[in-house]
């Protein structure tokens, strides 16, 4: 009996749906207990998530098998998940490399305070770079987890930067070098593991890549929990990245305010914050991979975590025919109309400077008393959001009272 009946919700290839294997594969570690669930293997995740309506699945390079795996061994792991990703039809758009869980990152990667361990770091990512080429994947997520600190008095903060800086111009500069169809997407995160990481938030992370050797192929790969963390308003976060042309990948999930990295199911607990994205993802014509990274609740045995895969891919697509529902409102229209009206520059060409137009300008007298009274209407249009949100006005309702009006 399947859990929902086939909708308009129901996640569907196109819709290009991905999760990591380390996401859907989350045994429910924390820091105060052990593992809750067997471990997935990567062929049954990639037949499943299939099953599902997921359009692929992303990794880290240690995520198909133990990092002292033998050549033969790695071989093998591999020929199996290529065979299973060939068999159900999926893909690998993302690849990304572990340079956080082994205790030799301890004191960071890239930017350790041991010269041997930013080398074996470069090494390491060179390999999963080879490895997301033989997958096909052409996006490569760089998270730097351990680049920080818990003390400030063991490392020039100006030293680590430049280390950062440095190992990401070696690797863009072997893909360019190699002509590797790859890209880098920097994902920011302020703490956790560490105490302090470098490059905080996704603001940091546009300012960064301004300063490295091949800024043409490197982006970010914001994560709504992250930016969240840093109480930042992800939405916004998203429109600087399109307006920057360096949105490559995104991190879907949730989070609840002032706590610690949760990787909740997507639109689990901000759905007018994650409504926005949604829509403006949609309406921006973004159309790389939406990528969920999240995990299900601890409490979950392995139904529940397909519970959760699902889930994430319903509620976006929930949310992006809500985007739709809004936007075609009559009473929202109308709102906006006013809104966009008063919003024209066309007067001032205030897109555009001009001296003659700066003279006109400088002369203009504006009535600031009367442009201080005015009202906005955002009481009512954010009411109606609600509304369209919590299901009591769908477009259904709008066109009934339309008809209703007449
Ligand atoms: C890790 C982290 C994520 C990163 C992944 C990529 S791994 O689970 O919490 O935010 O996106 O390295
Ligand atoms: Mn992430
Ligand atoms: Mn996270």
């Amino acid at each position: 009996m399947p859990k929902y009946s086939i909708d308009e919700f129901t996640p569907k290839k196109e819709d290009r749906f991905t999760f990591g294997l380390w996401t859907v594969g989350n045994r429910g570690r924390d820091p105060f207990g052990d593992v809750v669930r067997d471990a997935i293997s990567p062929t049954t995740i990639v037949k499943r998530l299939s099953e599902l309506g997921a359009y692929g699945v992303n990794l880290h390079d240690n995520d198909l098998g133990p990092i002292d795996a033998t050549q033969a061994e790695h071989n093998k792991i591999l020929g199996e998940f290529k065979k299973a990703l060939n068999d159900y039809g999926m893909k690998v758009p993302m690849t990304t490399v572990s340079l956080f869980y082994h205790p030799v990152f301890r004191d960071g990667a890239f930017t350790s305070s041991d010269a041997r361990i930013r080398a074996y770091a470069i090494q390491k990512t060179l390999h999963a770079i080879d490895l997301g080429v033989e997958l096909g994947s052409e996006i490569f997520v760089l998270w730097g987890g351990r680049e920080g600190i818990e003390v400030d008095a063991g490392k020039d903060a100006m030293e680590a930067l430049k280390w950062y800086r440095e190992a990401v111009n070696y690797l863009t500069s072997y893909v360019t070098d190699r002509k590797l169809n790859m890209k880098f997407a920097l994902e920011a995160k302020p703490n956790e593991p560490r105490g302090d990481i470098y490059l905080p938030t996704t603001g940091h992370m546009l300012a960064f890549i301004e300063t490295l050797d091949h800024p043409e192929i490197v982006g970010v790969n914001p994560e709504v929990a992250h930016e969240h963390m840093s109480g930042l308003n992800f939405y916004h976060s998203i429109a600087q990245s399109i307006d920057a042309g360096k949105l490559f990948h995104i991190d879907l999930n949730d989070q609840k305010p002032g706590r610690y990295d949760q990787d909740l199911r997507f639109g689990s607990e901000n759905i007018k914050p994650m409504f926005f994205l949604v829509k403006l993802l949609e309406e921006s014509g973004y159309s790389g991979p939406l990528h969920f990274d999240a995990h299900a609740y601890r409490s979950e045995d392995e139904e529940g975590v397909w519970d959760f895969a699902l889930g994430c891919m319903r509620s976006y697509n929930i949310l992006k025919s809500k985007a739709k529902s809004f936007a075609n409102d009559a009473e929202v229209k109308e709102i906006l109309a006013v809104l966009a009206k008063a919003g024209g520059n066309d007067e001032f060409s205030l897109d555009r400077y001009s001296s003659v137009g700066a003279t006109k300008l400088k002369d203009h007298n504006f009535d600031i008393e009367h442009l201080a009274k005015r009202g906005y209407g955002y009481e009512r249009l954010d009411q109606l959001l609600f509304e369209h949100l919590i299901g009591v006005r769908s477009g259904f309702a709008v066109a009934k009272q339309m008809v209703a009006a007449k």
